[in-house]
């Protein structure tokens, strides 16, 4: 050993005493530091900022200053290996690739072009011109060109505002008079409350490579929240992915177009490079391109970000990022090949900041030169690219070409204008064709129970495991306990009831995909999805052996995110109809740091872009004295959400209703997310637990009836946990004149269900709604009117906790004494 490490360094030493020596200390000087003295500035105003290892004055300095420090700065050198920083040495010490510089400069000239005729037609309008970035054209088509050489089938693109349009006709090449279509007045009655702006819209479209290869493109509709796409988009491409098996990173690739400001500011960037590399989240490396025009709205880069570039967040990663000054077209191209090889190589994200400026206002309706007045100055001055790229490259009929396109572009808008139909700029695929949304309809229903036998044949590969694996005492326990719950021997409780879930769907043929925090083992210490071996931690997953043929069934531990990880599973289920996809929070409290997804997407997506999603948020919910932040899911923020039957809002009392409600889920061929309020104390308590018969029930049951008690002087609804509470006091109270009623499903609203229960007791004088929540909080402004406009003559009370600006008190004490006085309330005529 200690000969081995002396040989090491005499040899080390020995290469750093020759010439060769000096050129590579040299040499890695600049390969660190170059990219700050880099030349990556258009208008000059970032200026390099010197770094004292390159304060070198020798051959070796001239010739890495030139490749490090030209208009291409890379930082690659806080990559841990070193063959893949050998092989972006190389890539960049090389020479450069030859460049089809025709194509490039028509690219440039019908991206500007398009751009001013869209001003001069739509004045007023917003457009988010990517003037000033336009090379972005010219690198995307690259980025294609190399992608489809590697393999890609199919470009799955998330991006925002700037330059979107100006993608959808030259990267996506959809015809000009398609988009200039969406500037044209339609008629508004089509879309009143719902549709969204064009610079939203996803769009779907065809690139031949230069070879004839075809890559189909497909640009993600995002909302204005910048960057909440970028989970979105990599969960769609996840589940493409999974829909093709191992070929899928080759055939799939995911690409991110950012803007600087947000790039640095969103902390849902961090949250999504964050998963790149875990096995439940990768595909295989996604292309990150900065359209780094070194402003946001009115904002410059040294109020945006700390570091000295925006792209700097993804240093954390082992991943190379490429600063490239977008005014050097060639370079730029050559960045674009170079980060997608890379990508195909070695199968991690890869970052290209490409910096330029904004040639206009934020929007064109925005004037820049209030707040920068000298930067609006140089702009004004500054010569379109176009016309400094055809000089570089020696073209002198550039005019020429210039009216040619310029005629080309205003014909195509003059046809635009007498299209009368808004067309729609995206092809669903197929696997969407089976699968329908809008409003409920009761032919939906399929049947979700199990024979006592398919439950017993589901049970037994569950509960068992190979005989070498060395199981933990605690949850061998747990499995015999499942068996004899799987038996009908002991009521089933939750966990028990969703691995039926689970189990029964993946034999039928449907995949179950959940991440979230803690969610293999469960938050509660419900789930044991994965048992580990105590003596060597292999894992076993019983839910991935239950039978031959069956579907997969993925359970994740997340990273502690909730925007990205939602978002990610979002985008899964858009691309995986067929598939159960869940997200858990480890607590439901927690889910409000996404909310950006559940408004923008989960609430607003079929609205806004008649996209379908079948996703399910499991959020732990219930008063149990845990403090301000382990008591809400915020029953009443999906409450307010949900119109027009935008998703299903639940809280299954029971375990059996559990099951059949994750069942209906996937079973129904109605997409709409699911939004499942979840047991916490009540996941082992017997009074939620079921007998083993509720499983063979057809149905899932929106409305739990109350058939202990008939004709009932007092009716209590609710939902959840306080249900089996009043249960309890009720049975305490030897009170045989209330009925308790759970409302299962909140919305859609089971009007039918509740008629039904108020009828079976008709001669009820009193409708009480009790919640644990706060006045403010919880489903109480959603169901006095409803409930109100049901009761008739009858009057409707209520039973709640005092408004409060915070969900639930600190003190345990407290607690027990608000959810008794709550309790008392419920049985008294004190009820307001
Ligand atoms: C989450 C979020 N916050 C704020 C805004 C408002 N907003 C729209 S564009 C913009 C500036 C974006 O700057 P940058 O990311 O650099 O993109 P650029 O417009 O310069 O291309 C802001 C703040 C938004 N759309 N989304
Ligand atoms: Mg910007």
């Amino acid at each position: 050993m200690a000969s081995r490490t002396k040989t090491g360094t005499q040899s080390s030493a020995a290469v750093l005493d020759t010439p060769n020596g000096e050129r590579e200390r040299v040499f890695d000087a600049f390969r660190h530091w170059g990219y700050l003295e880099a030349d990556l500035d258009p208008l000059g105003f970032l200026r390099p900022a010197p770094h004292v290892d390159l304060r070198i004055d020798n051959e070796f300095a001239h010739e890495a200053r030139r490749i490090y420090c030209g208009t291409i700065g890379v930082e690659f050198m806080h990559i841990s290996d070193p063959a893949r920083r050998r092989w972006i040495q190389e890539h960049m010490e090389g020479p450069p690739p030859a460049i089809d510089q025709e194509k490039a400069l028509d690219l440039l000239i019908r991206a500007e072009l398009f751009e001013q005729v869209l001003q001069q037609r739509y004045l007023g309008n917003k457009r988010f011109s990517l003037e000033g970035v336009t090379a972005l054209i010219p690198l995307m088509d690259e980025i294609l060109d190399a992608a489809g050489q590697q393999g890609a089938g199919e470009l799955v693109m998330g991006m925002s505002h700037r330059g979107r349009l100006n993608v959808i006709v030259h990267i996506a090449k959809r015809a000009p008079e398609e988009v200039f279509a969406g500037f044209e007045d339609v008629d508004p009655r089509s879309v009143l409350g719902s549709g969204d702006v064009k610079y939203h819209m996803g769009a779907t479209g065809e690139y031949q490579t230069r070879s004839g290869a075809k890559v189909h493109i497909h640009l993600v509709s995002n909302p204005s929240h910048l960057e909440a796409v970028d989970p979105v988009t990599i969960g769609r491409t996840r589940a493409k992915h999974d829909r093709t098996g191992a070929a899928g990173p080759k055939k799939y690739l995911p690409l991110l177009v950012h803007g600087d400001a947000a790039f640095a500011g969103q902390g849902i960037v961090a949250e999504t490079l964050n998963f790149a590399d875990l096995p439940g989240y990768t595909v295989g490396g996604t292309v990150h391109i900065i359209a780094n025009n070194q402003i946001g709205f009115t904002t410059v880069p040294r109020e945006s970000h700390s570091a000295r570039f925006a792209a700097q967040l993804a240093r954390r990663q082992s991943i190379p990022i490429f600063h490239v000054n977008g005014e050097d077209v060639d370079a730029v191209i050559r960045v674009g090949r170079i980060a997608l090889e890379y990508r195909y190589a070695f199968h991690t994200d890869v970052v290209v900041d490409m910096l330029g400026y904004r040639r206009h206002g934020h929007s064109e309706v925005d004037d820049p030169t209030i707040t920068q007045p000298l930067l609006y100055k140089a702009i004004k001055e500054h010569p379109p690219l176009w016309e400094i790229y055809s000089e570089d490259i020696g073209v002198e009929d550039a005019a020429t070409r210039v009216q040619a396109i310029r005629a080309e572009l205003e014909a195509a808008q003059k046809n635009a204008s007498s299209i009368t139909k808004k067309p729609t700029l995206r092809d669903l695929p197929a696997y969407w064709d089976n699968y329908t949304g809008g409003r409920y309809k009761p032919e939906y229903e399929v049947e979700t129970g199990l024979s006592t036998q398919e439950l017993s044949e589901v049970t037994q590969p569950l509960t068992t495991y190979p005989e070498d694996f060395h199981i933990h005492p605690k949850v061998k326990k747990l499995l015999e306990q499942r068996a004899e719950m799987g038996a009908g021997k002991r009521a089933v409780d939750y966990g028990m009831a969703e691995a039926l879930a689970f189990g029964s769907l993946v034999k039928a043929g449907v995949p179950v995909r959940l991440s979230g925090q803690d969610s293999r083992r469960g938050t509660f210490n419900q789930r044991h999805s994965v048992l580990v071996d105590v003596e060597n931690e292999k894992e076993y997953v019983p839910l991935q052996h239950v039978s031959a043929g069956q579907a997969r069934c993925e359970i994740y531990n997340s990273t502690l995110s909730e925007a990205g990880v939602l978002g990610f599973e979002y985008g899964y289920s858009r691309d995986y109809p067929e598939a159960l996809v869940l997200w858990e929070a480890q607590f439901g409290d927690f889910a409000n740091v996404a909310q950006a997804v559940i408004d923008q997407f989960i609430s607003a997506g079929e609205d806004k872009w008649n996209l379908l999603s079948g996703v399910v948020l499991l959020l732990p919910h219930g008063y149990e004295g845990q403090g301000p932040e382990h008591s809400s899911a915020r029953i009443e923020r999906f409450l307010q959400l949900a119109a027009r039957d935008n998703f299903q809002i639940c809280q299954p009392s029971n375990a059996a209703q559990y099951f059949h409600l994750l069942r209906r889920q996937a079973l129904r061929h109605w997409r709409k997310p699911l939004i499942v309020f979840t047991p916490k104390s009540m996941l082992r308590h017997p009074d939620a637990s079921s007998p083993i018969e509720d499983f063979t029930h057809l149905h899932f049951l929106n409305v739990l009836p109350d058939t202990e008690v008939s004709n009932a002087k007092r009716i209590l609804l609710c939902t959840g946990k306080i249900g089996h509470e009043l249960r309890e006091e009720r049975k305490k109270r030897k009170d045989n004149s209330t009925a308790i009623v759970f409302l299962e499903q909140m919305y859609p609203f089971p009007e039918a269900e509740l008629i039904k229960e108020l009828e079976r007791h008709a001669s009820a004088r009193d409708i009480v709604w009790v919640q644990e929540e706060p006045a403010n909080k919880g489903a109480l402004f959603y169901m006095l009117p409803r409930l109100r406009n049901l009761a008739g003559e009858r009057p409707v009370l209520s039973v709640k906790r005092s408004a409060s600006a915070s969900p639930a008190t600190g003190s345990f004490k407290a607690h027990e004494m608000e959810q008794n006085t709550l309790l008392t309330l419920a049985f008294s005529s004190n009820a307001q």
